[in-house]
């Protein structure tokens, strides 16, 4: 399996996390990259290559104008108007409230925030770009013939809706790959996104679209983050309706339960149609992730590459979250190796 990274996710190396009142050393940091990369290269995956760059052209697709404008120059307006720190919201559009971007750049922060641990830094933007050419380039592989790609890219993207970002994501990866043989507007793909938070970007760009399948396991937003979306009774509109499915899970929930949910989601995805499978792969869901609570082990990720690729479909595996323990890198591999057995 072709592997699509690139050194440049170190350009997000953020100092602050808004995290319990503190501000600590972020979660989300390069070491995770780099500790993925070791243990696939460890496990054997070695045909690793730098993504080809890409233009907007998906981004425009994905993310409305203003909203890609605000990341490019949101740095630049925040160390233009003299503040010191990294670029935090401190004020929001709550209920009630006018629905528009202030032309304060303070004011554009919380606009444009749905979550406040994430701090906007000097080279944030062009991380997230490289992020992304990372996900189109292993979707592109895909769509030449490849039977499976991993994008190894960070900061993450399943959180970044259509004018919001947070969750330590800003511009979405899973962009649906062309399937081969096919125009760009014909073919059905499904995304699975198994990150332990829902994945409240990618369902929100898709919402409305019949020819996406979105399904997502992850903690329940009554205990977990991002709190205010990812509930079974979210079922897509219009078009889209019907092609939203999500499983929000108990604290707690081991292996069983969680495949259980697996196997369900992948069944639909086979009545859907799916042409192509993009996989939102977050580690979170390990039994010592520092910040969630599922209680997935090592060995459980072989299972799971290996459903993933009893589903029959072309793969595009791209990286979510998976924080803070070692365990990181062989949790992945074992992912990869599941599907590549
Ligand atoms: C991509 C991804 O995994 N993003 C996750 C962002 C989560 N940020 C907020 C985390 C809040 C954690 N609260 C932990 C409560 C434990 N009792
Ligand atoms: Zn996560």
């Amino acid at each position: 399996m072709r592997i699509f990274y690139t050194e440049d996710h170190k350009l997000r190396d953020a100092r602050t996390e808004l995290f319990g009142g503190e501000l600590v050393a972020p979660f989300e940091a390069p070491f995770r990259a780099e500790w993925i990369l070791a243990a696939v290269k460890e496990a054997g995956f070695a045909d690793v290559v730098a993504p080809t760059r890409h233009g907007l052209e998906t981004a425009s697709k994905l993310h409305a104008p203003d909203y890609l404008e605000f990341l490019e120059t949101a740095w630049a307006r925040w160390v233009a108007d003299g503040y010191r720190g990294e670029a935090i919201p401190t004020c929001f559009p709550a209920r009630r409230m006018r629905q528009h971007p202030p032309a304060d750049i303070d004011g554009a922060l919380g606009y444009y925030a749905f979550a406040a641990e994430t701090s906007i830094t000097e080279g944030t933007y062009a991380a997230a770009r490289a992020a992304m050419d990372c996900a189109l380039s292993a979707a592109e592989h895909v769509s030449a013939g490849a039977s499976a790609a991993f994008a190894l890219c960070r900061p993450p993207g399943h959180h970044a809706a259509i004018d919001l970002y947070g969750g330590f994501s800003f511009l979405n990866n899973a962009p649906r790959p062309p399937p081969r043989a096919r125009g760009l507007g014909a073919a059905r793909v499904a995304v699975l996104d198994v990150d332990f938070h829902h994945g409240n970007g990618t369902q929100d760009i898709f919402y409305g679209r019949g020819d996406v399948y979105f399904a997502s396991l992850h903690g329940d937003p009554v205990d977990a983050f991002p709190y205010f979306l990812g509930f079974a009774d979210e079922e897509g509109a219009g078009e889209g309706l019907g092609s939203t499915k999500n499983y929000p899970l108990p604290r707690g929930t081991a292996f069983a339960a969680w495949s259980a949910a697996m196997d369900d989601a992948l069944h639909r995805i086979a009545t859907f149609g799916a042409e192509a499978l993009v996989v939102s792969l977050g580690v979170d869901t390990f039994e010592r992730d520092p910040i969630s609570s599922f209680k997935l082990k090592s060995e459980d990720y072989l299972r799971m590459g290996e459903r993933l690729k009893q589903a029959g479909l072309p793969i595009v595996v791209c990286m979510e979250g998976g924080y803070g323990v070692p365990e990181i890198g062989l949790n992945v591999a074992n992912v990869l190796k599941g599907i590549s057995a």
